[in-house]
């Protein structure tokens, strides 16, 4: 017998029932130190998370020696972020070993859903390119697709937001606290990362002149090693997250002479890099630390990277067969000159033939047209950060634009517009620029935001390259977005197509001959309802607040931002209220509106509108003319755990940015799949959400991306808008008046005179067509049956937004790579 098929035996990974109640009692025992009778919640989790993980090593070494035996390409996904939410629920459901285990702690006395919400989810990311990266890694699993995801093991990830006056504030997210038992530790794998200091040159052995840097100092990068299991299937792939370290933790030589702050400063000063997630999404501020950050996880991942090429194949040339490298947004394109410099440097490569191996190694995502997102940054910064590199992007920018000059003839307003460096008097180094001169693919995430980035802000590199580019819809995985946060959903479907569809979406559609039937159509129902009882619960225990899961749930969860608008959801409440008070009989349907999400913590109007949200929702919930009508709840601390409360249980998705903005939306897919209808703009995703569920299963309003190019060109006056406008003049009237604010006319001046004089997102110009909408939304709600109907239909159409569709074509278009089966 093989020592694998040995150890399957073995009760310390079988998979009945009563192996894993005793695998359960033995870790308790063993990794916490309690007894059954002694031990925490937190304790169980830890016995839990053990017991599962112990079945996954198994697959993990497996893989990674079945990987390394063939000669097949491996995806390596750079990414600054992943929100990858709680790991234990979704390895259970991956190994298919929910029901015995739910089983066993049964047996236990222990309800296993309990337990599963003690652990603290790694918040290691922002938003939407965060969770896409996890969603990505579950699908490269899934499809069997060699992958490795780089990133920063921060030992604070993004911020938890309370709510304190209806005002948000940040506490620090301390998700390691109780230890981590998903991750693996590999402290022989570890790299040196310089920083600072200045170049020079010397001759080598065989004459030749080259480049030294020499730093100010050296940090280490330790690999924190993360199982990416996939579903249903052996292979598990790796998470390979650097924490950095001092070379030299204890400076005695300091601490001799008497200076004993000195002594450990090196460490303290090496560990901040990976110390804590800067939590500015879509907003740029050029911060040093972050720049070290962004280099100390790039340059380790590719020293590994070629470290394993050399081992593995004996030749550094080779790495573009061995890898291709995912460059996920701006954030990891320092490695375009991380990899000339170590191919240059320190394996005597000429320029030609690095940049021959770096231009076929890097493919760039881009997730933001909004020009303050762009990342840039100083050269003054960053020479003092990264010399070396700054002299290898002069020489990168030297030769691109001869290549321009050549082909565009001396156009000098392209040259400048085109340059890595813009032309300021203080100036700045562009990262998309960069990105998109060292890579060989470059995608936008959705087919409208790929289109504007063609005739926005790469113009110019589409009009020379324009076989580089190409469009890879966003999706999200129905494991966790789904099956996870909706048992009563997935088994109702099930039911009805078989168990096939969570590896293969495009199976829902078989649902759609069943959107008429009457009793299929109130099992459905009756599905969405569970959901709603539960959030309710959730709400109340949460806010204190009590909503009817019978009215409509209309749902906004995202970052807050300006430009995705929660205000004009605001604005459409206020208008209901000031209705309802107006004339006490009006019949609408009865609504609860649900925000969720973090405002960056510097900026200040998104905080405002997080605050008037609390302010209107006091006023609405406590007057009893409106409170059985409609209902306002803020529910704090947006993260994935949340979100999979909310997905199931929403009726309506808002998804309402001001078209041309919002490159993508992913929350927009996971609403669609639990059976919410949207009301949305043609922004983003929701362009081709809204073909494959049909327009008459959408809700669309709102100027396209054209018009609102078209109308900001034209001098947009929001004040014409809004004099011509009696209901949003109200809207707004009330705000400013002190309505909300206990008779304070300033709190919220900022935000209304923003809305009265620039309104930069257009706000007031697409109310009229959104309150209008939203009325027809209120209507067809009232008929259950047709509600329904759209909503099957949503479901059955909207496979193609699994990260599996995504992950299939970036495999065969850009990365070329194949699956490689991991077998027992
Ligand atoms: C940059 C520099 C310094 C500090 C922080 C940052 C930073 C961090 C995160 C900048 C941007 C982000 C995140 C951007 C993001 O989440 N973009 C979203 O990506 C999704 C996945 O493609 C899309 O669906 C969304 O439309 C897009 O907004």
């Amino acid at each position: 017998m093989s020592d694998v098929a040995e150890r399957a035996l073995h009760t310390r990974v079988g998979r009945s029932v009563d192996a894993l109640r005793r695998s359960l009692i033995d870790n308790l025992f063993y990794i916490t130190g309690r007894s059954l009778q002694k031990a925490t919640p937190n304790d169980l989790y830890i016995a839990l998370a053990y017991t599962v993980r112990d079945r996954m090593l198994e697959g993990f070494i497996t893989t990674a020696e079945t990987y390394k035996s063939s000669s097949a390409r491996t995806v390596c996904y750079f990414s600054a972020e992943y929100l990858l939410g709680p790991h234990l629920g979704n390895n259970i459901l991956n190994l298919g070993l929910w029901d015995n285990l739910t089983q066993a702690m049964l047996e236990m006395g222990v309800d296993m859903e309990t337990i599963l919400q003690e652990e603290p989810e790694p918040g290691l990311g922002n938003g939407g390119l965060g969770r896409l990266a996890a969603c990505y890694m579950d699908s490269l699993a899934t499809l069997q697709i060699p992958a490795i995801g780089y990133g920063i093991r921060y030992e604070f990830g993004l911020f938890q937001q309370v709510i304190k006056n209806g005002w948000q504030e940040e506490v620090t997210d301390a998700w390691l606290r109780n230890g981590n038992p998903w991750e693996l530790p590999d402290r022989e794998r570890r790299y040196p990362v310089k920083l600072g200091g200045h170049t020079d040159q010397y001759q080598s052995e065989n004459g030749h002149l080259r480049a030294r840097w020499v730093p100010d100092y050296t940090v280490y990068g330790v690999a924190y090693d993360t199982p990416i299991l996939g579903y249903g299937v052996l292979n598990t792939n790796l998470l390979r997250l650097w924490k950095s370290e001092a070379y030299n933790a204890f400076n005695f030589q300091a601490f001799n002479m008497g200076n004993h702050c000195a002594a450990v400063e090196e460490k303290v000063v090496a560990e901040n890099l990976s110390k804590v997630l800067y939590p500015n999404d879509a907003s740029e501020v050029g911060k040093e630390l972050r720049l070290k950050q962004q280099y100390f996880f790039v340059s380790c991942s590719l020293q590994d990277m070629v470290r394993i090429v050399q081992h593995d194949l004996g030749d550094p040339a080779l790495f573009p067969e061995k890898f291709v490298a995912q460059l996920n947004d701006t954030h990891p394109a320092i490695a375009i000159p991380e990899l000339m410099r170590l191919l240059i440097d320190e394996h005597a490569f000429t320029w030609e033939v690095a940049w021959d191996i770096t231009r076929s190694s890097f493919a760039y995502t881009n997730h933001t047209l909004l020009p303050e997102a762009l990342e840039t940054w100083s050269l003054d910064l960053f020479k003092r950060i990264l010399p070396r590199h700054l002299e290898i992007i002069y020489e990168i920018n030297q030769r691109f634009l001869d290549e321009v000059r050549l082909r565009f003839l001396y156009d000098d307003q392209r040259i400048s517009r085109m340059s890595l460096i813009s032309d300021e008097t203080n100036p700045r180094l562009r990262m998309a620029h960069l990105a998109a001169v060292g890579s060989f693919a470059i995608n936008g995430v959705s087919a409208i935001h790929t289109s504007l980035l063609k005739t926005t802000v790469m113009q110019d590199f589409y009009e020379l390259w324009p076989e580089k580019f190409c469009n890879k819809t966003n999706g999200v995985t129905p494991r966790r977005f789904i099956a996870l946060a909706n048992r009563p959903l997935t088994k109702l479907i099930d039911d009805a197509v078989g168990g096939d569809w969570l590896k293969n979406m495009a199976l829902l559609k078989h649902l759609e001959p069943l959107a008429s039937d009457i009793s299929f159509q109130s099992r459905w129902r009756e599905v969405k309802l569970t959901a709603k009882h539960q959030l309710s619960n959730h709400i109340s225990q949460v806010t204190g607040i009590t909503v009817d899961p019978t009215s409509m749930f209309d749902i906004q969860a995202k970052r807050f931002h300006e430009y995705k608008r929660q205000h004009l959801s605001l604005l459409h409440i206020i208008s209901l209220y000031h209705r309802l008070k107006c004339n006490p009989n009006l019949c609408i349907a009865p609504r609860t509106f649900i925000f969720s999400g973090k405002a960056a913590p510097g900026y200040g109007m998104a905080k405002l509108i997080i605050k008037l949200i609390h302010s209107v929702a006091e006023t609405i919930n406590h007057d009893p003319q409106v409170n059985q009508t409609i209902k306002v709840v803020f529910l704090p601390n947006f993260n994935v755990k949340n979100a999979q409360h909310l997905y199931p249980a929403a009726d309506l998705s808002e998804q309402i940015s001001t078209a041309g903005k919002e490159a993508s939306g992913t929350g927009n897919m996971k609403f669609s799949m639990n059976g919410a209808l949207t009301i949305g703009t043609l922004d983003g995703a929701n362009v081709e959400i809204r073909e494959a569920v049909g327009e008459e299963n959408f809700f669309l309003f709102g100027l396209t991306a054209a018009q609102v190019q078209e109308r900001l060109i034209g001098g947009y006056q929001p004040r014409l808008v809004i004099e011509s406008d009696t209901e949003l003049e109200n809207a707004l009237n009330m705000i400013s008046s002190g309505l909300f604010s206990h008779g304070d006319r300033q709190l919220f001046a900022p935000l209304v005179n923003n809305l009265r004089e620039q309104d930069p997102y257009l706000v007031c110009a697409d109310y009229r067509a959104y309150l209008d909408c939203q009325d027809n939304v209120g209507k067809q709600y009232l008929n259950s049956e047709r509600w329904t109907h759209m909503s099957i239909l949503n479901v059955a159409r909207i496979g193609r937004f699994s990260s599996d569709r995504a992950i299939q074509e970036y495999a065969d278009e850009i990365w070329k790579v194949v699956p490689v089966f991991a077998k027992p």
